[in-house]
């Protein structure tokens, strides 16, 4: 999952991109990047790390242009090291850089294709690269020394013939404008909208609204899926349908975790579909238990706060906060002589025991992934005293890889892959596990004044939109995640041995 951001100003972009991207930190924390065009000329900075770590004050003021696109990258198994941070460049045609959000399930056929017909050379494992060089082959194909808005719509079109999977792009063609657009199932998000300066209107395409309205900037609206936005470096507006067959299914996901509560998601408010799962996992609990003994609703921070909250108003227990966060968690430095060990959850949460002791306690979670983690809380809650502890996941069982741009682990390391309800709860030591039914979830989201019919609910039931995704690609992704981590164990003991020796 990565952020992305693009801006066409009317005076330097530097300081708004750079506070866009603080806004999406939470959507990537593995590196950053911005890139600004002035008279032709591109100035790029990008390397691992927050947005504050990686931008000092001598690069923002390189950074200077009217119009620039930016990145915020989440750590994924294949894509670690500074050379695949965000945005790519390429020369030719006009320079064109590119920010992704999203991940293509054709990436191996396109890559073939790219060096064998498009004769074009990429440096790195990243998709983004090679969506950029499709998008890039595409918009020459025009042959034009100065592209339209029509060339530029018609590379779009081209792109969503050839690349398959979750993507919601920006892209700058130097010296003529930003394009932003999104993939024809619209699975990942991506809004746009304006601001009024004494100087002119400027524009603001973004992965969550929320990067619009902490800056001053009105949202327009989401980009529909398979549309393309494109704005002048002039400042002109054009928006095109550059797809064939769109249909919205966006990822459900969103609303589960991964995007901020204060982000409208094609219309429908984040925090409005949290409430909601909050409100139906009562239903169900009421169903299941019409005479439960719970004392105390306590949510583990932060994104399950909302439906917790819900949840306790609608049994009409008592909601309380058991759980602290440390929010400045420190970095881990590895020394001569140890090897290097795992933050524990102990160091991220502490459990206020007067909220534990003697009750029935019934922690709420968004959603229970790998069980790691729910396993060492529940056991903390009993550390503190409760009496029995019962645990409410937000989203259903979480049982199958995603494919479309969310850095989940493979079907095996799932907890809840090829287990009933019943195992799980005995795995992670819960003495009573409700999980969100799936039509509760889709009805949570997208029952609200704005109606979408269809998600992406792909890691729930293992339906994917796209249509591509069968058991052998599955293996293959598995595999080379496994393939990725053993080269990272593999590089972490060599620097633990470099120290010992
Ligand atoms: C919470 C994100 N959320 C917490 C991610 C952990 C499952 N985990 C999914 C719960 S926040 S596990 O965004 O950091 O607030 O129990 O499956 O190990």
């Amino acid at each position: 999952m990565c952020g992305i951001v693009g801006i066409v100003g009317k005076s330097n972009v530097n300081q708004a991109l750079y506070d866009a991207l603080t806004v999406l930190q939470h959507r990537g924390q593995d590196a950053a990047g911005i890139v600004t065009s002035h008279n032709g000329r591109l100035f790029l900075r990008k390397d691992n790390g927050l947005v504050r770590d990686v931008f000092h004050q001598r690069h923002m003021q390189r950074l200077v242009g009217h119009m620039g696109i930016g990145h915020v990258r989440y750590p994924t198994a294949g894509s670690s090291t500074s050379a695949e941070a965000q945005p790519f460049y390429v020369n030719s045609p006009y320079g064109i850089t590119l920010a992704h959000n999203g991940n293509l399930t054709n990436v191996e056929q396109l890559a073939k294709e790219i060096y064998e017909s498009d004769l074009r050379h990429v440096n790195t494992n990243s998709d983004s690269e090679v969506l950029l060089n499709v998008f890039a082959h595409e918009l020459a194909q025009r042959g034009k020394l100065q592209p339209t808005e029509e060339d530029v719509f018609a590379a779009v079109t081209d792109v969503h013939n050839r690349c398959v999977g979750g993507y919601a792009v920006v892209a700058m063609v130097t010296g003529y404008g930003i394009v932003g657009f999104r993939d024809p199932h619209g699975i990942r998000p991506i809004v746009f909208g304006q601001r009024h300066t004494d100087e002119g209107v400027e524009y603001m395409i973004a992965s969550e609204s929320v990067s619009l309205d902490v800056l001053g900037f009105t949202l327009i609206r989401d980009l529909a899926p398979g549309e393309a936005v494109y704005i002048t470096e002039d400042g002109k507006l054009h928006t095109r349908q550059c797809a064939t067959n769109p249909s919205l299914t966006p990822c459900i996901f969103e609303h589960v975790y991964l995007a901020r509560p204060d982000s409208i998601i094609d219309g429908v408010s984040v925090y409005k579909a949290r409430l909601r799962m909050g409100e139906k996992l009562a239903e169900k609990i009421l169903r299941e238990r019409p005479e439960h003994d719970i004392d105390v609703v306590i949510p583990i921070p932060d994104t399950s706060r909302t439906a917790a909250l819900e949840l306790a108003n609608h049994l009409g227990v008592k909601f309380r906060e058991g759980f602290v966060k440390n929010r400045y968690i420190g970095r881990t430095f590895i020394m001569p002589g140890q090897a290097a060990r795992k933050k524990s959850v102990r160091q991220k949460l502490n459990a206020i025991e007067l909220e534990f002791r003697g009750k029935n306690v019934m922690l709420v979670d968004d959603s229970i992934v790998r069980g790691t983690t729910c396993k060492q809380i529940i056991q903390m809650a009993r550390e503190a005293g409760a009496k029995n502890v019962y645990f409410c996941s937000a989203a259903p069982a979480v049982r199958y890889p995603n494919v479309y741009g969310i850095d989940m682990p493979s079907a095996h390391e799932l907890i809840a892959h090829n287990r009933s309800t019943q195992d799980v709860a005995d795995l992670i030591g819960a003495d009573w596990l409700i999980y969100q039914d799936l039509p509760d979830l889709i009805e949570a989201v997208g029952g609200g004044k704005i109606k979408i019919e269809k998600f992406d609910c792909a890691v729930f039931d293992g339906q994917y939109v796209t249509g591509d995704v069968d058991e052998a690609y599955l293996n293959k992704i598995e595999q080379a995640r496994n393939d990725a981590s053993k080269v990272k164990t593999q590089a972490v003991s060599a620097i633990i041995d470099l120290y010992n020796n």
